[in-house]
């Protein structure tokens, strides 16, 4: 019997549930852009109510939203502020920058994904100056990717909301995995939602829906998010073929991410008892865990040992590793790749 995968690579390799499938057979679809699709409208609706906005528009991916969101943020010559480590600033083509003309102003990430708020405080520039561009934007991510899935616990949050208050600034939340933010802290997601003028969450990652994610925000923000969508060719006609997975997405796999969360722990923890693996599995809060080689392996000959032997785990430069748990994934996968990855050590 041939192997089966066990792909580590990322939560977005998960596959529509079959309740997904048949809800996306069955939906009620029209033209979105005239704004007349009820599973659209429906999804819509639902996600603004899930993160307390008052409201939501689809958009194909994590990055479109993102974009629209800055879009509908900042204008040309405007400097948002995002970390070193941000998804918006290293994954995302330089999109804001590219097509909107807003200037990314970098801040280093800390080791738990924050932005310190005394480099927010000196970063913010004066409204009056005519020599800086204007300050608008704070970006967050959370959980935070490239630091290893850690959250941002809403106490931070708000320090920032207080700081971006003064300061006459909006802030927008990359929450790509915000419900596993959620899952992790034990609360609901609008507790961290509050904090922020403007969040993207992601249906297609660890809530397995095949497609799509959803910006949520006040109605006149929306309304200038529809507009840069437009712009960049993401309006998307008859979309409640793919908001129908999002609504089941969203009625029904929050709860599970738990189970990614515990197999990834489990990871973690087995990591950390192989000599050769740099971890410190206090640090893996969610479904990503990033872990480094401490035998002289370079990380390219790891990651294709390991696909040979049917573990896909991703490469992050600088000999940082990530795997990723999600639907696909049991902890009897876990137990597997744990093997694999130690025979593949010595
Ligand atoms: N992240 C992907 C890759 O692009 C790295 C992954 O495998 O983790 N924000 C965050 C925090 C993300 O992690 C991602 C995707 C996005 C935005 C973009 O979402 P998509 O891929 O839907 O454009």
């Amino acid at each position: 019997m041939p192997q089966k995968t066990i792909d580590l690579r990322s939560d977005t390799v998960t596959l529509p549930t079959s309740a997904m499938r048949s809800a996306m057979a069955r939906a009620e679809l029209g033209d979105d852009v005239y704004g007349e699709d009820p599973t659209v409208n429906r999804l819509e609706a639902l996600a603004a109510e899930r993160v307390g906005k008052q409201a939501a528009m689809l958009t194909p991916s994590g990055t479109m939203g993102n974009l629209c969101a800055l879009l509908a943020h900042c204008g040309r010559g405007d400097e948002a502020i995002v970390g070193d480590g941000s998804h918006i600033y290293n994954y995302e083509g330089g999109g804001a920058s590219a097509l909107g003309g807003i200037v990314y102003h970098v801040l280093p990430n800390q080791p738990d994904g924050t932005l310190a708020l005394d480099h927010l405080r000196a970063a913010v520039r004066w409204l009056d100056d005519p020599h800086s561009a204007q300050t608008r934007l704070i970006c967050l991510e959370n959980t935070h990717n490239s630091c290893g899935g850690t959250v941002l616990p809403p106490a931070y949050m708000a320090d920032v909301a207080r700081l971006a208050r003064e300061r006459g600034l909006a802030i927008h939340l990359d929450g790509a995995r915000l419900f596993n933010a959620a899952v992790a802290l034990g609360i609901d997601a609008r507790e961290i939602t509050r904090h922020v003028d403007s969040v993207q969450f992601c249906l297609s990652k660890g809530l397995s829906a095949p497609v799509g994610s959803l910006l949520c925000g006040d109605a006149d923000f929306i309304k200038r998010a529809r507009r840069a969508r437009k712009m960049l060719g993401g309006g998307m006609r008859q979309a409640g073929v793919i908001a129908a997975a999002g609504i089941v997405a969203l009625e029904t796999m929050i709860d599970r991410l738990a189970e990614d969360h515990a197999n990834a722990r489990m990871l973690a923890e087995g990591l950390a008892g192989l000599p050769q693996i740099a971890i410190d599995p206090e640090r893996v809060q969610t479904d990503i865990v990033i872990f480094e080689l401490r035998n002289g392996m370079d990380a390219d000959t790891f990651v294709h040992r390991l696909r040979a032997r049917g573990v896909l785990v991703g490469d992050m430069g600088g000999g940082r590793i990530r795997a990723v748990t999600h639907y696909g994934i049991d902890a009897g996968d876990i137990e597997q790749a744990l093997d694999i990855i130690s025979s593949v050590l010595v």
